[in-house]
């Protein structure tokens, strides 16, 4: 059975909403982010050294798939869409290319400056000058990505196929980290919708009730 090693407070999110889309059974090991626990804390971390054997970049999440070690959430989300098929994953090389795209470009143009503010924003509470000069700039520095998306969705329902696939999954869960930023989002109607889309789906639904239940 394909393991998924991380908690669902985690880039695993990705994994654990996919594998609910396509109805593939998994077992999770939680191996939590070190940072986020006490060194004396027993509980398998980033840091274990049986984590770490396995995966020497000691970040979450990780699979094993039929003797297949594999990290990066994106590649992993990739393969197990290419693996096992269905309207989810790609039907031909050029949606293989056009999902990898869409995936990489959210990993690369959107990322980093998304998890600042997930990070620093504060679901809008006061924050302090400093951070709210730091928001403040990766806002800025979102809207241009984040117009190339909009434009896209605005004459396609989805990113690829004109279906639901893991191209949305990986992007939606990128641009994730920024939606508690109504500011930034509210000049770009196609993806709310989009996101909203997304995240009604039963799939997204499950693992996010996986991740309230975890402790924060
Ligand atoms: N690019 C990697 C990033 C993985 C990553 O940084 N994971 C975080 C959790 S979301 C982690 O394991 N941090 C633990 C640590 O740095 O000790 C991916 O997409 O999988």
């Amino acid at each position: 059975m394909l393991i998924i090693h991380g908690v669902t407070r985690s880039r695993a999110s990705r994994v654990i909403w996919l594998c609910h889309e396509l109805d593939l059974p998994y077992r999770q090991e939680p191996v939590i982010q070190a940072y986020r626990i006490a060194e004396t804390d027993p509980r398998p971390s980033t840091r274990s050294p049986d984590f770490l054997a396995l995966s020497p970049a000691g970040a979450i999440p990780v699979i094993e798939d039929e003797g297949l070690v594999l990290s990066e959430s994106l590649a992993i989300t990739l393969h197990l869409a290419r693996k096992h098929g269905t309207s989810v994953g790609p039907q031909d090389y050029a949606e293989d290319a056009l999902m990898g795209q869409w995936s990489f470009y959210g990993a690369t143009a959107i990322e980093p400056d998304a998890l600042t503010i997930l990070m620093l924003h504060n679901r809008g509470a006061l924050q302090d000058g400093e951070d709210a000069g730091i928001v403040a700039e990766a806002a800025e520095r979102l809207v241009r990505p984040l117009k190339v998306v909009e434009d896209h969705l605005a004459i396609h329902a989805y990113l690829v196929g004109g279906r639901f696939t893991v191209a949305d999954l990986n992007l939606a869960e990128v641009i994730r980290y920024a939606q508690g930023h109504d500011a930034l989002l509210q000049p770009f109607p196609a993806i709310r919708a989009w996101l909203s889309a997304c995240q009604d789906r039963p799939a997204f639904q499950r693992m996010w009730q996986m991740r309230e239940a975890e402790p924060a």
